[in-house]
This record gives structure tokens, C-alpha cells and sequence, in this order.
């Protein structure tokens, strides 16, 4: 007992004078407080880590705002899930906290630069889709998206060009198609646009084969529709605009600041959480706020 409190006492004169040389100094390195502004040092560590021992490393990204109870099923959900199959991952949850309407794809993009120097693909993904069947892998989409909520085993989409719910793009393909239309405010169609910047590119979106599952267990679906209602509302041009394909706007136009990042743990797993403030041009998308639109 007393050698451990010798051995923090000689560690804390050390710090003390280590910090007073750097004050003296004029730096700003000294950290003997604790400053909250440095990015959470476990995350440092699992990065490093990954990278090094992995080929591909993957960023779950998952937009997000007010859904903390499926977080908690959704987080050590997946880390099992993911865990299973081997593959390296991270989650990062990509909590937008303006006042705007949702806008699910900007959220992405933000997700994306967030992870761009560690992790070479992602897995757009929805908090309250947890997928159940295991041949469901999310390996690396060398070839082209892989949409793994497919059409014929999500519980409640079920047309062809459907992309939404869990997509896997490689660092690569998202930038080729300059990532999301951050003109989606409030929900839907912003997958349905993605699909088409997506064949545009000429990439083709493949799915899993050979899913012994069904539409009904094949995912979970966290959803209930009364107390989670979806933003349905379409005000100023929203609807003629949101309907064509968006050729001006994406990863190099989301403007945004990233207030706070914080280091979660669920379960002892490790998740980052990024504040995100959203920047909207009212001139260009005033749907972004509809409190003041005539109906
Ligand atoms: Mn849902």
C-alpha cells in the first residue's frame, strides 16, 4: 500500500514540474488537468489497432436524433453480430443536434469525413434495423455497394431499387459519387436518390444470395410507428425538388460543424458519439424548417 502511494506521489511531483516547464514555456500541452477537449484516448487505441492488424476496417455509421433506447439494443447488438464474423469495426453515432428537420444524409456525410483517414468502407445504418441471420456478412464491397437490407428481407420495403436500412459503400465508391444529397430534409427519398447518383456512377448494388431467412426474421425492426412518427411533411418546393435527381450538392457542400465528440460506453463497448450542428441555406432548401411555411 505505501509503495503504490510512494509511486504516485513521484509520478505526481514529476507531472507538477513537467507541467510548470511547459507553462513556463508558453505550450499548451500541459494535461496534468484533465482537458475534455482532446479526442477520447480509447478510441486512439482501437484505431491503431484495427489498422494495423486488419485489411479492411469498418465505420458503422449511424444517423441519429432521440433514439436512445434503441441505441442500447443497437450497440452491443452489433459489436456480437460483427464480432462473430471477424470483422473490424467502429461505431460512430451521428447525433444531429440543430434545430432542422432530420436530414438522415447529410448525417452520413458528416460520418464519412469523421472516419475518413481509418476506415476504408462504411455501413450506412439505420439504429433500429438489427440484423439477425448470420450469413449476413458485412466483408468488404470490393465490387459495388452492398445493400444487405434487401428488398426481400426487409420487414417492410420491398421494392427493387430499395436501398435504405444497412448499405455497405467502399471509401472509394462513396467519393466517386460525391456521397449524399444533403437536400433531404425531414423523411424519406434520400436513399432513392443515392440509388440513382449510384447508377449514374455505373456501380452496381449487389445483395446477399442464398438467405435462408424472410421478410419476417431476418432483421428486427425497432420501429414503432406511433411513438417514433416519421417527418412526413412537405413544405415551400420540397416535393418537386426532392423528386429529381440532385446534381449539385453532397460530400463537398455539407456544411456543419462538429460541436462535441464524446466517447460512450454501452455495455463496456466503446462507441463514438458526434454532435453534429447542421447548417441549412434557406434560400436553397427553406423545407429545412417548415414551422413558418404556408401550407
Ligand atoms: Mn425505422
Amino acid at each position: 500500500m505505501t509503495r503504490i502511494f510512494r509511486f504516485f506521489s513521484v509520478f505526481s511531483i514529476f507531472s507538477i514540474f513537467g507541467c510548470l516547464y511547459l507553462l513556463l514555456q508558453n505550450k499548451n500541452e500541459c494535461y496534468f488537468v484533465e482537458n475534455s477537449n482532446v479526442f477520447p484516448e480509447p478510441e486512439d487505441k482501437i484505431l491503431f489497432k484495427s489498422v494495423a492488424k486488419y485489411e479492411h476496417n469498418l465505420a458503422i455509421i449511424v444517423p441519429f436524433r432521440d433514439r436512445f433506447d434503441e441505441l442500447l439494443e443497437f450497440g452491443p447488438h452489433i459489436t456480437k453480430f460483427l464480432r462473430k464474423q471477424n470483422i473490424s469495426h467502429h461505431i460512430f453515432i451521428v447525433n444531429q443536434r440543430d434545430s432542422f428537420r432530420f436530414n438522415r444524409a447529410a448525417l452520413i456525410n458528416v460520418g464519412f469525413m469523421f472516419t475518413e483517414s481509418n476506415f476504408d468502407y462504411i455501413a450506412m445504418h439505420d439504429v433500429d434495423l438489427l440484423p439477425l441471420n448470420d450469413d449476413l456478412k458485412y466483408s468488404y464491397p470490393k465490387n459495388g455497394p452492398l445493400h444487405v437490407s434487401s428488398p426481400k428481407l426487409h420487414p417492410k420495403y420491398h421494392y427493387e431499387k430499395y436501398i435504405g436500412g444497412i448499405l455497405l459503400v467502399s471509401r472509394e465508391h462513396y467519393r466517386l459519387v460525391n456521397g449524399m444529397s444533403n437536400q433531404y430534409w425531414g423523411w424519406g427519398l434520400e436513399d432513392d436518390e443515392f440509388y440513382v447518383r449510384l447508377k449514374d456512377a455505373e456501380l452496381t448494388v449487389h445483395r446477399h444470395e442464398g438467405i435462408q431467412t424472410g421478410t419476417d426474421n431476418t432483421f428486427a425492426h425497432n420501429h414503432d410507428k406511433r411513438r417514433r412518427r416519421r417527418d412526413m411533411e412537405k413544405c415551400f418546393n420540397q416535393k418537386e425538388v426532392t423528386r429529381k435527381r440532385d446534381r449539385k450538392t453532397g460530400l463537398n457542400t455539407t456544411a456543419y460543424r462538429i460541436e462535441k465528440v464524446y466517447d460512450l460506453k454501452i455495455d463496456g463497448i466503446s462507441i463514438t458519439v458526434l454532435n453534429v450542428l447542421l447548417e441549412c441555406d434557406k434560400s436553397a432548401t427553406p423545407w429545412c424548417d417548415c414551422s413558418n411555411a404556408s401550407k
